[in-house]
């Protein structure tokens, strides 16, 4: 199809519509937010974001009212998904996130829209081989239209990772003083000079006391953060105290312990940025962690059939390709035995944390020379609409 017949040409911005089904947890919204953001940052771009579950949405954007259907926040549409069933009518693209089924009513009107919008399901997020043979292939879909799937990724090869513009700028500049000021004023956590600053973020039951008792032995003091949530109750069953007395702040030995709240998703980069080594989790906080060029323990989101071990070893194939043999051997048992409920071994570990925190950094840069997730978008987009 021409230009003339699209009536879309190289600088026309597009309107793009966004479908989130929340599944479980944060992930599903915290990527499909990021990415909203990011596309509706491009000038003059448009974006409805349609999520099925306000109130999970709200942690990360604490200005959001669930009550209301519609509202707009850092110029993204933001609309409850039971109003996709009324009368709106498609962008110029249609994105599903996570494979999350269109309200019924779309197909149809996608399929009547002149020109056709584009038909997107932006996929998870996975270091395997077999990602960039797939990214960008197209499925025919009953009365017409084609389904492109979009993976995200870690190679040029792939849909690239959510960043925005400033991101690595703005990251540069957060220096240890920055750090220490943020944790104390927006956090009230008063952190000493020398202190081995950790954040926890994980799914219910990790491998946490033979980390406990190492950190609490450890000639460094080590400060534990823990945004509150799932693992969190589980630090205080293991620590022995009440989530109350977590939020206080407990001591056993070097090791303080602390549950903190669960901050906006613009500030949660500024925890990671703020620790010597940051535990997250499933997608967007793994993503998030990388950004921050520091040392990360990943807890990779549990699959049927341990499917989801593939995962964790595909992109550990990829991210210790290039660190000496030892801290990557330790950073691969460590991994390993947070994800199977094994002995993650501190005293392996720790020797190689310079060594991790300048392959971090590396690392960051070289993801950061790629294109980003957005702006693959907007070319794929171009070229399948023209
Ligand atoms: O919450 P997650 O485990 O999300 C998931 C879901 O399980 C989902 O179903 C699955 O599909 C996906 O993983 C792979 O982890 P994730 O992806 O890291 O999302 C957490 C979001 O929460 C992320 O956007 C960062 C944000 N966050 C904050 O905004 N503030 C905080 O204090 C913390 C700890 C996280």
């Amino acid at each position: 199809m021409g230009l003339e017949a699209t009536g879309l040409n190289a600088t026309r911005p597009l309107a793009w519509d966004v479908f989130c089904q929340v599944v479980d947890n944060y992930g599903d919204i915290g990527v499909c937010w990021r990415l909203a953001r990011q596309l509706a940052a491009l000038s003059g771009h448009t974006v409805r974001l349609w999520v099925d579950d306000l109130h999970s949405f709200a942690p990360l954007l604490p200005a959001l009212d669930p009550a209301q259907p519609r509202q707009r926040h850092a110029g993204v549409d933001i609309l409850h998904w039971r109003e996709a069933d009324a009368d709106a009518l498609p962008g110029d693209v249609v994105i599903e996130a996570f494979a999350c089924a269109l309200p019924a009513a779309w197909p149809a009107r996608m399929r009547a829209r002149r020109p056709s919008p584009l038909w997107i399901n932006l996929e998870y997020l996975s270091a395997e081989d077999w990602v960039a043979g797939c990214h960008g292939l197209m499925s025919p879909q009953p009365g017409g239209l084609g389904k492109y799937f979009f993976f995200p990724g870690f190679t040029d090869a792939t849909g690239g990772l959510p960043r925005e513009r400033d991101l690595l700028s703005r990251r540069a500049a957060w220096d240890d003083t920055a750090a220490r000021g943020w944790l104390a004023a927006r956090l009230g956590v008063t952190v000493p000079p020398d202190a081995l600053r950790i954040s926890l973020f994980a799914y219910q039951d990790p491998p946490l006391a033979p980390l406990l008792d190492a950190w609490a032995a450890s000639a460094q003091p080590v400060w534990l953060l823990a945004p509150q949530g799932k693992v969190t109750a589980t630090l205080a069953s293991e620590l022995g105290v009440t989530p109350e007395a977590l939020a206080q702040g407990v001591q056993r030995g070097a090791l303080t312990a602390r549950s903190i709240p669960f901050v906006e998703q613009d500030e949660y980069d500024l925890l990671l940025w703020s620790c010597h080594l940051n535990f997250v989790r499933g997608e967007d906080s793994f993503v998030r962690a990388q950004w921050a060029g520091v040392p990360l323990v990943w807890h990779i989101y549990p699959q049927e059939d341990a499917a989801h071990l593939d995962k964790l070893a595909a992109f550990l194939a990829l991210y210790l390709a290039e660190l000496p043999a030892e801290p990557a051997r330790a950073l691969r048992a460590f991994w390993l035995a947070w994800n199977a409920g094994g002995t993650p071994d501190w005293a392996a570990l720790a020797p190689g944390l310079p060594a991790l925190r300048d392959h971090a950094a590396r690392w960051a840069a070289h993801l950061g020379g790629q294109r980003d997730l957005a702006a693959n978008l907007v070319s794929f987009a171009r070229a399948k609409l023209e």
